[in-house]
């Protein structure tokens, strides 16, 4: 499975309150170094394991937040950018030390909506005074006494349910064609096998595409688009939808029939990486686009790029051509800083995300949102560059 699909979990707190110890313990391996030292823990580390009811999961150890110094400033920024990324945080908290380090990071929790739990540490040591456990209780979360010295197995177990029971269901379960086909149903998907194809094998969302409409006990055809003239003058039975590459998307436009649905898979995936209604707002905002405007463009995966990288070179130019002005691009890859105010774009386009989970991409976007900043994604504003958009769009209004 990919790490973009397993739910993402946070261990936060002050320095030396146990929560390299804590990961070591649910576990049961070695995996971050403790120590008597506070500070030891430098950088984020991230460790798949298997939960009880959720299977996979990515644990990630942080540094704590109330460390000192220039470099403690700059792992404090590194431990604020996992609470971008994760799903649900633990905050651990021991011998009765709660103050605004704590108070920053539950704002910091509220603000990127991430649920959180608390675990009172150390409890073998001092346990929960009354101040604080009302002071906790005032948060409306879970709250745990928990020793990574005397805890039991039994401990453990409970401490597991407790959080995967507090884990939102992602929303990558939501099944990709939900809402669009039913039971027996055919699916035409076009896949065009070009410079880019990796040798001998589908990619990611064309794999899932077809698993899921195998799960929907529908029927899925699978060509490339210089087989799709051939397929509409044979007796196929008729697709319900057809899905294609957007990079082909005009050809397959002129032949598939105006009336079956025709999308693209970035289009597809958007509905589940990101807020769709969102991108179908803000893509349009690519035709008010002025003389040397500035567009930022996400990446998710850093790459090298090719000749016709979709992100780099295509989008960029086909903007350009589309407008018949001058942009300005701005690729930034990853979680990497951006190299402007956010407030200097006029537009910002998100890739489709498959490395990312829907959280990821959602805060990604956010100071973007939050500022009021039209905001599309590759399939989206590759529909709209070719024209072809409003149908694109068309089979997710219901
Ligand atoms: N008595 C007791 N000691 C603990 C417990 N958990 C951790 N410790 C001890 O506390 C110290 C710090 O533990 P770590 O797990 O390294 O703490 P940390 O929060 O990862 O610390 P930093 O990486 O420095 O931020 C170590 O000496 C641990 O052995 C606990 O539940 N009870
Ligand atoms: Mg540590």
């Amino acid at each position: 499975m990919l790490k973009s699909f397993r739910p993402h979990i946070g261990i936060f707190g002050k320095r030396n309150v146990g929560k390299s110890s804590f990961i070591n313990k649910i576990t049961e391996q070695d995996i971050s170094i403790v120590s008597s030292l506070p500070g030891t823990t430098t950088d984020a580390v991230y460790k798949t394991i298997e939960m009880s009811d959720l299977g996979p999961v990515v644990l990630i150890d942080t540094a704590g937040i109330d460390d000192l110094g220039d470099l403690g400033k700059k792992r404090i920024k590194t431990t604020i950018d996992v609470i971008k990324k994760i799903d649900f945080a633990v905050l651990l908290i021991s011998e009765n030390n709660f103050d605004i380090h704590e108070e920053k990071l539950i704002s910091l929790f509220n603000e990127y909506k991430i649920p959180f739990a608390f675990i009172y540490n150390k409890n073998d040591l001092t346990k929960i005074s009354k101040s604080l456990e009302s002071k906790l209780k005032s948060y409306g979360k879970k709250i745990l006494n928990f020793s990574n010295v005397s805890a039991k197995k039994e401990d453990v177990k409970n401490l597991i349910d407790l959080i995967s029971k507090n884990i939102p269901k992602k929303m990558e379960e939501a099944k990709i064609f939900d809402g669009l086909i039913e039971k027996n149903d055919h699916v035409l998907l076009v896949t065009p096998i070009d410079k880019g194809a990796p040798r001998g094998r589908m990619i990611l969302p064309q794999v899932q595409a077809i698993r899921d409409v195998l799960d929907h006990d529908s029927i899925v055809t699978t060509l490339k688009e210089t087989e799709l003239k051939s397929f509409f003058k044979s007796n196929y039975p008729k697709p319900k939808i057809v899905v294609t590459d957007s990079q082909a998307f005009k050809y397959v436009n002129r032949i598939v029939p105006k009336d079956i649905f025709l999308t693209s898979f970035s289009i597809l995936f958007a509905r589940m990486k990101g807020d769709f209604n969102l991108y179908v707002n803000g893509t349009p905002s690519i035709s008010k686009l002025k003389e040397n405007d500035h567009v930022l463009i996400l990446e998710s995966c850093s790459h090298h790029s090719s000749e016709d990288d979709i992100g780099r070179i295509k989008i960029p130019r086909w903007i350009k051509e589309f407008i018949g002005k001058n942009v300005n691009f701005d690729i930034v890859s990853s979680f990497n800083n951006l190299p402007k105010n956010i407030k200097e774009y006029k537009l910002v386009i998100q890739c489709g995300g498959c490395m990312l989970t829907r959280v990821q991409v959602l805060n990604r976007l956010k100071p973007a949102i939050d500022n009021g900043i039209a905001v599309s994604n590759y399939g989206m504003a590759i529909a709209y560059l070719n024209g072809i958009f409003d149908r694109a769009i068309v089979p997710f209004k219901k």
